[in-house]
């Protein structure tokens, strides 16, 4: 057993710090609190007072959408002084844009969608506003660029041939690809999914179906995903096996972290306000797989908060990080847990079953498939495991 002393670890053990990589959205910290049925609660945040608040609180980045720094109708002149500006808060904090992406779900020329507008002239003017937001984007340094289409769906099913809506997809990013290559930027893309909101239905709707589309896409290697807490749960999916997934491809370029109900709207809460084991296997993941890139939080603060509750947000994101952290250090010294692991073969799963084919295996296999009655008279004692799994993370063991 761990012996633990109430209150030590408060004195810092989870302050975050720049190494622990941790990024906000603007749009995040900078949610006003208008809702479908509301309007805003609170003030609009300054993007340079956001870096600098963010900057203090232990962050190293943000990351911003075109139009949360650059308002849409901002002159060439006006674009260019706030760039400068916020790049100079950004100098003076060491703070970092970990990545960018374009609004593509905003302004009402996307009522119909953005790539997959059937208007033509649509699908044209969104690819060139995020031509520009690529420039912004490289411009400030983002080494991930993210695809979330918002509009990408329909409500009238009739409305759309989805194949015809996919090949449109895939053009667009096969073009951008293009765009990136050709203008020599250290950037990738990573593709967002979501199952629905703001469209009743959204196309690549979860992480599969992403998957799947990068295969069709011509410049392939540098597309991967941006899989998000809030968009799998959604669906009823377990977000740690969707990133386990896209791991095992390759292709976690980025992640969106927060917290979500099942079956309900696209809540974006706090970071591991809900469904904390999923978080938790979630954080033990991400540490122990090797990923390098940003721990980044695609959330906002409860519609009820003011700014000091906006700011307890965003600490409270990375503290429950870090906290998750820890736990899955004493998941892997824990004797009773490496015990139950034992018990229920974990380790097992990692050494072939069979190998490579071959006749002579085949063969061998068939004259001795095993008994399955002795085979099935093992328990798992997986109820075990996961009681020791529940009480480390209530905070007994
Ligand atoms: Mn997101």
């Amino acid at each position: 057993m761990v012996e633990i002393k109430v209150g030590a670890r408060d004195a810092g053990a989870y302050k975050p710090s720049r190494d622990d990589k941790f990024s906000f959205g603007l749009w995040t910290v900078g949610n006003s609190g208008r809702d479908q049925f509301g309007d805003a609660t609170r003030a609009r945040i300054d993007p340079n007072d956001s870096v600098k608040k963010l900057a203090e609180l232990g962050a190293f980045g943000i990351s911003m959408h075109d139009d949360d720094l650059v308002p849409y109708n901002a002159t060439p002149a006006e674009r260019d002084a706030i760039v400068a500006r916020f790049a100079r808060t950004l100098a003076d904090t060491g703070m970092v844009v970990s990545m960018a992406t374009t609004n593509l779900f905003g302004h009402p020329v996307f009522k119909d969608g953005a790539f997959t507008s059937n208007d033509r002239a649509v699908r044209r003017y969104a690819i060139a506003k995020t031509m520009r937001a690529i420039d912004l984007g490289a411009e400030l340094g983002a080494p991930v660029y993210v695809f979330w289409g918002g509009r990408e769906g329909v409500e009238a099913m009739a409305s759309k041939a989805p194949a015809d809506a996919l090949e449109r997809y895939r053009e667009a990013i096969d073009f951008l690809c293009g765009y990136v290559i050709d203008r020599g930027y250290k950037m990738r893309f990573a593709i967002e999914p979501k199952p629905n909101e703001p469209r009743g239905d959204t196309f690549l709707p979860t992480v599969g179906h992403a998957l799947a589309f990068i295969g069709k896409l011509e410049h392939s290697g540098m597309v991967g995903l941006n899989p998000e807490t809030a968009h799998e749960t959604m669906s009823g999916l377990s977000f740690y096996h969707a990133v386990a997934q896209t791991l095992w491809h390759d292709k976690l370029f980025h992640i969106d972290l927060n917290g979500q109900k099942i079956g309900r709207y696209d809540q974006d809460l706090r970071f591991g306000s809900e469904g904390i084991k999923d978080a938790f296997f979630l954080v033990k993941l991400l540490e122990e797989s090797g990923y390098q890139g940003p721990r980044h939080f695609d959330a906002h603060s409860y519609r009820s908060e003011d700014a000091q509750g906006v700011w307890d947000f965003a600490a409270g994101c990375m503290r429950t990080y870090l906290i998750l952290k820890e736990k899955a250090k004493r998941f892997n010294v824990d004797p009773e847990i490496q015990a139950a692991l034992a018990e229920a073969s974990v380790s097992e799963l990692a050494e072939p079953t069979v190998g490579k084919y071959s006749a002579a295996a085949a063969a061998a296999l068939r004259g001795d498939p095993g008994d399955p009655d002795a085979l099935a008279s093992r328990g798992y004692r997986n109820e075990h495991l996961d009681q020791l799994v529940m009480e480390l993370l209530m905070g007994t063991r």
